[in-house]
């Protein structure tokens, strides 16, 4: 699949710093990649696309961005993957009550991800990929299961079996209470009868009437949904790589599962080094999503003259491991900051530049501290000074880090 077009980011002089991020599954921080690695290694879980780009979807995706900017400013190559879910229930069901094709109706929203992705100045990764265009990899991810002993079938539909992985647990640190409720919640089946464990996962679903199916040595039918980010990552990055990242309502199954599978299939541990979660943005006291429609979509906020760096300093301006509310005043005061750093970038000299540039590094390095990065430019933009060279070099550092372009 095609991705988007990519921003332009220019080199920032200046001694860069290495990462640190917390990680879900260990419950600390942890340097990504260790030292003396070779390219840095991401995978983001991508949009189900049914409806267009919320400001909880632009938060996750501009947080995996930073990670990219902050690799790419330390001297990295970038691998970096991301999928689409184009076929899954809440698609399909979307486009029968609407009445039209599930496939125009992803490709329309793709498209409007792409175009929302390319206001923001999101670095598109270098592997977009759709679960469509996968049916063959993912199958094939579920034959190695299938060899590892960890599939059985339920009336014709194709399970993984959790115990298999003795790791299975080990991103989310959930009890199994909380993990079964997770699951019902989101997408899965724990009191589907027949099954060995009420939390083992759906790998391929047989072929209903009226639903979208593949022919494949499973039989003619579709892929469940952990599966095909298992697939998708290994096929394009490999085992352990750096960061898996998403929202933080995938934690558990969805990330748990995708482990377990990658590690199942391949014998090796762990899937990724680091299990990388944005907190979840809502709306009027309630998580923003598709399916209770409370949204602020990016395209509508574009559409209405919303300038598009707003949207994206609005979003910076809250940490990403603490969830909030969207409300209208952080589209102002974000218009408001961008104004003043504006300016401040046209005087003809200001305070030190190099410094503000490391401080917004050494914030950026420490899990992603948007808040003090920020901070540490509006004292910049609200001092004065003698440094001819800092009005360019700091525009230089907020675009290139930050990716906001003043
Ligand atoms: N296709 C799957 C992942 S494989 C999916 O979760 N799609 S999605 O369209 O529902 O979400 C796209 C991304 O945005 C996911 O990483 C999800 O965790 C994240 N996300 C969804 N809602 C929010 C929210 N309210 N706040 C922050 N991130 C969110
Ligand atoms: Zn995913």
């Amino acid at each position: 699949m095609q991705a988007w077009t990519e921003p332009d980011i220019p080199v920032v002089p200046g001694p860069a710093r290495r990462l640190r991020l917390y990680d879900t599954a260990s419950g600390g921080p942890v340097e990504v990649p260790p030292a003396s690695d070779g390219p840095a290694r991401m995978y983001v879980c991508g949009i189900t696309p049914y409806d267009a780009t919320h400001m909880g979807h632009a938060a996750t995706y501009v947080t995996f961005d930073l990670i990219n900017r902050l690799w790419r400013d330390a001297g990295h190559e970038v691998l970096y993957t991301q999928n689409i879910t184009d076929v899954d229930d809440p698609l399909l069901e979307r486009a029968a009550a609407t009445g039209v094709e599930w496939t125009d109706l992803a490709a329309e929203e793709i498209q409007l991800f792409r175009e929302d992705m390319t206001a923001l100045r999101v670095i598109p990764p270098q592997h977009y990929i759709g679960v469509v265009e996968s049916i063959e990899l993912v199958a094939g991810a579920v034959e190695d299961l299938q060899r590892a002993g960890a599939v059985y079938s339920v009336d014709g539909d194709l399970y993984f079996a959790v115990k298999a992985d003795p790791a299975f647990g080990s991103v989310s640190n959930y009890d199994r209470e909380t993990m079964r409720s997770l699951f019902a919640e989101r997408g899965g089946d724990p009191d589907r009868e027949g099954k060995q464990d009420p939390l083992d996962s759906l790998l391929w679903r047989h072929e209903r009437p009226g639903e979208p199916a593949w022919d494949s040595p499973l039989g003619r039918g579709r892929p469940g949904w952990h599966v095909e980010c298992s697939a998708i990552a290994l096929e394009h990055l490999g085992m352990t790589f750096d960061v898996q990242g998403g929202g933080s309502d995938l934690i558990f199954p969805h990330h748990e599962m995708s482990a377990s599978g990658a590690q199942v299939a391949t014998g090796k541990y762990p899937f990724a080094r680091a299990y990388v979660h944005q907190a979840m943005v809502g709306l009027d006291g309630e998580k923003m999503s598709k399916s209770k429609g409370n949204l602020v979509l990016v395209s509508k906020e574009r559409q209405a003259g919303s300038d598009p760096m707003a949207i994206r300093l609005a979003l910076l301006a809250h940490h990403y491991r603490t969830d909030w509310f969207w409300t209208s005043s952080d589209l102002l005061d974000a218009q408001e900051r961008l104004d003043v750093w504006r300016g401040a970038i046209t005087r003809g000299s200001g305070p030190d530049g190099a410094a503000a540039v490391d401080a917004v590094r050494a914030a950026l390095t420490n899990d992603l501290d948007t808040v003090a990065a920020l901070s540490a430019i509006d004292t910049w933009a609200s001092t004065n000074g003698d440094d001819l060279e800092a009005p360019a070099l700091v525009a230089q550092a907020v675009n290139a880090l930050l990716g906001v372009k003043l």
